[in-house]
Parts: structure tokens; sequence; C-alpha cells
């Protein structure tokens, strides 16, 4: 097992890894930008290491200065937690060249995966429905116009580094599309720095829905069931829930095994994520695969009870899948609102500043993953999620209830933030329902 790891991370997810390491009694060394001297992982770290200025360019990016610490330290790990580092093969590389241990997938699976059209192709090839659409990279507007007139319109564009919605148009017909093509190839260009684009047939109204996966060095692979992030905003998840209030047991049972079959085929190891669009006749096409620990894994923890941050550790450090699909088991219902420092009264503008009072819930099934405190000050340098508030119950219902009274504990005082936003969808009817797919703010909450 390893001695030291180094957490290549900042806020919740940064305390959330060195807790893991702590309860596996593993060493831990924080790294962190001169914005983020008085933060939580900081104190809560055995040892801490500055790597640069607050722009993430020049620190929690500086994959340099961050092997270098590692280095300095004897960390013999590296846990890139979510966002920066954590899908950048190159990164996932030269941790390997320098003699560390990345704690994730291979560098040529979040190699593979991150080309979401060679992604989509790999997955074809196993067997596992993908939307229809372009084989692969679409060249120019004739190829599109060609793909778009067999699948049939509306399609969507998307760019094959882009991911989790970024970057996509939608055409109603060929004049539209025509438009797009060339628009959204400089769009990605200039986003991603790659202007490869693909075409699928747009899906209407689809419910997001994605398998947690877990596959050792030795080719064990489980899954732990699903969480359903339909509501979303600009492509940003606010909420997500374990089990999907819309899944039968046997759709259930079926998208899990394609998962694993996924997992198998590309012989992925470590935590990992495969992303599903489900449309209204409960067919379910695969769009993307993320080869990180996300950041709505404690929904999963909280209803199969195990550890995701803790197994990742383990798989990296070579040991076996204990876990027998047989004994992941559903217990309840979990739900996450991503608390933001953001005032949904000025289109959700980043409120920075000084949390002048802060009172975290408590109580039967609920956690609270945050790296605030009564006095800290929110550094207007990166995402603006200061909490995530956990609501575990025995049926959707009371889970529901309980989230509703969290919210209402909780209290941050100082700057603004989306808690009333959350509150109003506890009380909303259609989310009571389960009823939520694309669009669900705009409809229902902002009508
Ligand atoms: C789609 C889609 C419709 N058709 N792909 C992909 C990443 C995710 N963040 C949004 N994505 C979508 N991909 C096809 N072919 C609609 C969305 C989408 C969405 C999907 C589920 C839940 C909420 C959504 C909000 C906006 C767009």
């Amino acid at each position: 097992m390893f001695e030291k790891v180094l957490v290549a991370n900042r806020g919740e997810i940064a305390v959330r890894i060195i807790r893991a390491c702590r309860e596996l009694g593993i060493r831990t060394v924080a790294v962190y930008s001169e914005a983020d001297r008085e933060s939580l992982h900081v104190k809560l770290a055995d040892e801490s290491v500055c790597i640069g200025p607050p722009s993430p360019a020049q620190s929690y990016l500086n994959v340099q200065n961050i092997i270098a610490a590692a280095k300095t330290k004897k960390a013999d790990a590296i846990h890139p937690g979510y966002g920066f580092l954590a899908e950048n093969p190159y990164f996932a590389e030269m941790c390997a060249t320098c003699g560390i241990t990345f704690i994730g997938p291979s560098s040529r699976c979040i190699e593979v995966m991150g080309d979401k059209a060679s992604a989509k192709a790999e997955m074809e090839k196993a067997g596992i429905p993908v939307v229809p659409g372009s084989d692969g990279i679409i060249e120019d507007e004739d190829q599109a116009l060609s793909v778009a007139g067999e699948i049939g319109y509306p399609v969507i564009i998307k760019a094959a580094a882009g991911g989790g919605g970024r970057g996509m148009r939608i055409a109603q017909n060929p004049e539209e599309l025509r438009k797009s093509v060339a628009l959204a190839r400089q769009e990605a260009k200039a986003a991603f720095g790659n202007p490869q684009i693909y075409i699928e047939k747009y899906i209407e109204e689809p419910r997001h829905v994605e398998i947690q996966i877990l596959g050792d060095a030795y080719g064990n692979v489980v899954h732990l069931y699903e969480r359903d992030c339909s509501i979303q905003r600009r492509h940003q998840k606010i909420l997500e829930e374990a089990p999907s209030p819309a899944l039968s047991p046997e759709l259930r049972e079926k998208m899990g095994k394609d998962a694993v079959k996924a997992a198998k085929l590309i012989g992925y190891s470590s935590a990992g994520t495969i992303e599903f669009l489900l449309d209204k006749n409960g067919n379910y096409y695969f769009i993307e695969m993320n080869t990180r620990i996300q950041v709505e894994h404690g929904v999963t923890e909280m209803v199969t009870g195990i550890d995701l941050v803790k197994q990742q550790i383990l798989i990296a450090a070579g040991e076996k899948l204990e876990i027998k699909q047989e004994d992941v088991k559903l217990n309840g219902h979990a739900i996450e609102c991503r608390i933001n420092a953001e005032d949904p009264m000025r289109n959700f503008v980043p409120t920075p500043g000084k949390i002048e009072f802060f009172h975290v819930p408590g109580g039967p099934g609920i956690r609270v993953d945050t790296a605030v405190y009564p006095g800290y000050v929110v550094p207007p340098f990166y995402d603006s999620m200061i909490a995530k508030v956990m609501a575990w119950a025995p049926s959707r219902e009371e889970a529901i209830l309980r989230m509703k009274r969290a919210l209402e504990e909780l209290r941050i005082e100082g700057i603004s933030t989306n808690i009333s936003f959350h509150i109003k969808i506890m009380d909303n009817a259609f989310f009571r329902r389960g009823e939520v797919y694309t669009n669900f703010i705009q409809r229902r909450l902002f009508p």
C-alpha cells in the first residue's frame, strides 16, 4: 500500500480524498495555490506545498510543479480528484514516467475516452447501443448533410474533444446544419484546440442516466448501479440522485451489464462512469465515459455502502477488487444538491466573498461534503460549488422530505447561494413525480 499520497486538487474533493487516505493509514500531501493558503485541504493534510499563483493554469494545472512537489515530498502516488488534471492523458503518462502511481485509469483509457467520437466507435464495437449518427468525425458540410439525410432531423453537432455538453449545436433542417458545421468547427477549435466534430440524431427530452463502475488491474469489473443527473443548467449538473426514478429493475440490470461490458472491453482499471441518454421509450444510448471520480459519487456511496475513493486507491495500489457483483445491493434512495456561490436572481452570477456565518445540517441520513468554514473567503478563481448536501432515506419520497429539511437547516451568510433554488426544486410537483429531463429548469422552474 502507498505510504504517502499527493492530492492534486482543492476544495471539497481534496478533503474527501484526504479523509479516505487517513482511514487507510496513508499520509497526505496537499498542494495549493497562493489563493488557497487558508483552505481546509491544506489544514487537514499532513504536509503541504504551494504550487503557484491563483490562476489554475499556473497552479492546479501546472504539471511540472505538481510532479516536483510529489518528488520533493516523496509521495508514492497522486490522486487527481475531478476537473483540473484528472482526465489529462499526458499527466497520467508523466506520473508513470516519474515513478509515481496515478490514482486513476491508464493513460491509454483516458485518451480513448477523451475523444468522444472514438469512444463511441469503441462502444459500438462492443455491441453497446450508441446514438445513431456519423461513423466518427465529420469532415465537411456535404458529409454532414448526407449523414443527417440518413438519420433524419433534428441532429446535434458535438465536439470530439468536448464532452459534458460543451460546444453542442442543434440543427432542425439542412439550412441550419449548413450554417452550423463551420461555426461548430471554429468553436471546437477555440474551446478545445481541436476542430473535430461529429453528428448524432437529436434525442428529444432525454434523461441523463450514468452507471458507476469499478474495475481492477486483473480484468474484474463490477457496476454500482446508476445515478440520474437529468437536472442540469447550462450543462452543469445541479442535482443528482440514485437510483434513477425512470428505470425498471430489468432496464437497470441491462444497462449495468452493458457498462461492465464496456469497461472490460477497454481494460478499464479504476472508478469510472458510463453515461447514457435514456429516451421516452426506454431506449438507452451510450454518449460518453468519464474516467475520473465524479462530483456526484456520494449518492452511489450512500445507496451501496461502498467507499469509491478508497476503492480507487486500493485498485491503484494493485489490489484485487474484492467486491463481487452479487454483493452490490441497492439500499434506499439518495439525492445530492450542489450548493453554489452564485445568485439565482442575477442569472446565477458567481458570488465569491467572505462566509460570515455557516451552519451545516446534520441528523439521520444527511452527509455534507464541503471545504468551507465560518470566516472562509470563497476565492473568485475557481468553480463556484462550495458544498454538496446529500440526503439518504429508505424511499425517494422520504429522501426529498429529508433533503428539504436539511436545506432549510443549512445557513450560509455573507454571500448569495442557490439554496432557495434547491428548495424550490424539492417543492416542485414534476420533480416529486420524478419527471425530469432536458430543460426541466427552464420549463418547470422559470416558466
Ligand atoms: C444529447 C442530447 C440530445 N441528443 N445528445 C450531452 C452531455 C450532457 N451534459 C448533455 N447532453 C445532451 N446530449 C443527443 N444526441 C441532449 C443533451 C442534453 C441533456 C441530456 C440529459 C439531461 C439534460 C440535458 C441538458 C441539455 C442537453
